[in-house]
């Protein structure tokens, strides 16, 4: 860092993060490569956004935009202290306002290591470098503050999502980072460490702080976020086993301070909007009397209409959902895609059958293609569906999302603690059951990580790719040979793709990753047909599955439930009653248009 003095003597407490969880352009997917790429490709990202390191700033040359959680942090911090002593800075503006007067730098990281889902297996599968792109650069911001002329009277405070990677690693000394709190900034104790910083008084190595129990104790920013990111929910209730946000208190955030958070990001020139939720579906219908999986879609349009509404929000980007309740209420679906798709920036010419061919894609689990390994690890995913029934919900909830234009990210797990061949196969039979229907997903596999503080967190999974079985390698290859649809309409991608392959395969992975690597990868690079390598044993041969129809689906629902379904979406049980029209969720005063 430049050791000049800032005029004033620098801001007692500088907030920051590592830039590429701060840039806010090319969509969500920029972030998300840079989190999974190794840092020796960064120059394919470069090419294809030359702009990606411009950032706006405010007049007093602070950063015009930072991660939703940064920004909650320091509407956390001004209850307590005065906005003049609290800034957020880019990390190459850090010697503007880090000076004698700084007792305190803190930093927000979703993924500072590099040791979450999917982010560390792409990076290992390339080798040499396991440094992702987002790794690199959080480095290099822990080791700009490290070097500061004025280390010595300021303290590092980590925090956010990414936070436990620098506990469970102890990389305190190497980061130089003083204490790591893990939890929300606007909990009592948080404060009270800032506190104590700004007095110069040591600080506890590791803090862990409550989660706020009620929605009126969750603040929001009112000012600009990467994204556009306001948050909807915390939690999510299906409770996964290997889930660190389902730890959280299933909560939904009120609307009129989602509302104001959307207008304080269009006020400060934010063009796009995203929600940040585990699953959107149960906003509207947490702690009502209807069970949080029968969607309120009432409440859900009139929220999402006012939101694509808002003047000066141009586009609007779904974050994370789940799957089952596109087959509870597909006329939700359809009337989501009617409000949201002109706002969506994402374009699959190939894919969708809007006029500008936008497409919506949420961010939704898969996991497994296995009821076994289902019923071990996820034996809620699927509610109201008894979990015997996953494959038949994944599939017809996939039909219904396409048919409306949704093309989900659905992301699986390869090496699931206990996971066998059989396990594979059968997640093997669902993607190709899905190929063989014509339907699309992009399916993003990652290799089990036992996240901090879940329920699977003693578990033990894949450390090293050569580790990985031919089945697990045949299945990441053929996830990724799917998604490669979409851009394979130009007459040289297929080609491009097979040289690309094939040469990175001799000249680097043929070594790095072992021998199970090799038939996976000559299928995906489409060296020979999959059904000759398959013919000769090489593969695994998809098997059909048998799917069961929507109505046979909406009748393994526990006949209380029923009552909770919609008749306008039809496929209604033998011996369905119509509910009184009193039940159901709670009652959100509605605009005239969502009801229409
Ligand atoms: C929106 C989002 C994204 C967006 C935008 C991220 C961004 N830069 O803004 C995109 C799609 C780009 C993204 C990408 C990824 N994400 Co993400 N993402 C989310 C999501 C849905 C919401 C995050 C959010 O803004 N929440 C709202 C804010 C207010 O909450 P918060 O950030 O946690 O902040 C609070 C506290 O953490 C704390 N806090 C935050 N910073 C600080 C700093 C200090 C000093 C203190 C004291 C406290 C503190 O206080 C805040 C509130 O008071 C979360 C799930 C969730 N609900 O949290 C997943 C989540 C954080 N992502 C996750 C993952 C795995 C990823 C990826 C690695 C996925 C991938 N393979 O591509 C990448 C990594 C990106 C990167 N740059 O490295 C995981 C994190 C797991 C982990 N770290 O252990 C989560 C939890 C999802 C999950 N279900 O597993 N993500
Ligand atoms: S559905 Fe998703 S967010 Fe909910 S518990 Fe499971 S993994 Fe977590």
């Amino acid at each position: 860092m430049d050791d000049s003095v800032p005029h004033d003597g620098g801001r007692p407490i500088v907030l920051t993060a590592p830039l590429t969880e701060i840039i806010d352009h090319a969509g969500y997917f920029i972030q998300m490569s840079m989190a999974s790429l190794p840092i020796w490709l960064e120059r394919i990202l470069n090419d294809k956004y030359p702009k990606w390191r411009d950032v706006e700033y405010d007049a007093d040359g602070s950063a015009r935009y930072m991660p939703a959680g940064l920004r909650v942090v320091e509407a956390s911090l001004l209850r307590r202290f005065p906005p003049e002593d609290i800034v957020c800075s880019y990390p190459a503006d850090l010697h503007k306002f880090v000076g004698p007067r700084t007792r305190v730098v803190a930093v927000s990281t979703h993924n500072p290591l590099g040791v979450t889902f999917a982010a560390g297996v792409y990076t290992s599968i390339f080798g040499s470098s396991r440094e992702p792109i987002n790794s690199h650069y959080a480095r290099q911001l822990f080791a700009t503050i490290k070097a500061s002329g004025f280390r010595d009277r300021f303290q590092v405070i980590v925090g956010g999502s990414g936070g436990w990677q620098i506990v469970q690693t102890n990389s305190y000394d190497e980061l130089g980072v003083d204490c790591v709190i893990e939890g929300r900034s606007e909990s009592i104790d948080t404060l009270e460490v800032f506190e104590k910083a700004l007095r110069g008084e040591p600080l506890p190595r590791r803090l862990e702080v409550q989660h706020p129990k009620s929605r009126d104790e969750i603040l929001f920013p009112d000012k600009r976020t990467t994204f556009g990111v306001v948050e909807m929910t915390t939690g999510c209730g299906r409770r996964c086993q290997f889930c660190v946000p389902d730890l959280n208190p299933q909560i939904d955030l009120p609307k009129d301070k989602i509302m104001g958070a959307v207008r304080a990001n269009v006020r400060d020139g934010n063009q796009q909007i995203s929600l940040a939720t585990e699953d959107m579906f149960i906003w509207g219908q947490v702690h009502t009397d209807t069970p949080f999986y029968f969607p309120n879609r009432e409440a859900l349009l009139d929220l999402y209409s006012d939101i694509v509404d808002t003047p000066g929000v141009e586009h609007h980007v779904l974050s994370h959902a789940t799957i089952a309740p596109a087959v509870v209420d597909p006329v939700l679906i359809r009337k989501l895609s009617e409000r949201l798709l002109d706002k969506s920036p994402i374009r699959l010419p190939t894919l969708s059958t809007h006029p500008q061919r936008r497409a919506l894609v949420p961010l939704i689990g898969l996991e497994t293609g296995s009821v076994r390994m289902a019923k071990q690890i996820m034996p809620s995913k699927g509610v109201p569906f008894p979990i015997e029934e996953w494959p038949s919900v994944v599939v017809h909830g996939l039909s219904i999302l396409n048919a409306n234009n949704w093309f989900p990210a659905m992301t699986l797990i390869v090496g699931n603690p206990g996971e066998t061949d059989d396990d594979c196969r059968a997640t093997l039979d669902l993607i190709c059951e899905v190929e063989r229907r014509g339907l699309f997903a992009f399916f993003i596999p990652s290799i089990f990580t036992p996240l901090h503080d879940t329920r699977m967190e003693k578990a033990k999974g894949v450390t090293e790719t050569r580790e990985l079985t031919p089945l697990q390698w045949q299945l990441i290859m053929k996830c990724w040979k799917m998604n490669l649809r979409p851009g394979q309409n130009a007459w040289w991608a297929p080609t491009a793709w097979r040289v690309g392959a094939l040469g990175l395969w001799a000249a680097r992975l043929r070594k790095l990753n072992g021998p199970s690597f090799t038939w996976p990868l000559l299928m995906f690079a489409g060296v020979a047909p999959e059904r000759i390598l398959q013919h000769f044993g090489k593969l695994h041969a998809g098997r059909p599955l048998t799917i069961r129809s929507r109505k046979e689906l909406l009748t393994t629902i526990k006949p209380h439930q029923w009552r909770y379904l919609r008749p306008d979406t039809g496929d209604l049980p033998d011996g369905f009653t119509a509910p009184p029209p009193e039940r159901g969720g709670k009652v959100i005063p509605l605009t005239p248009r969502a009801v229409a």
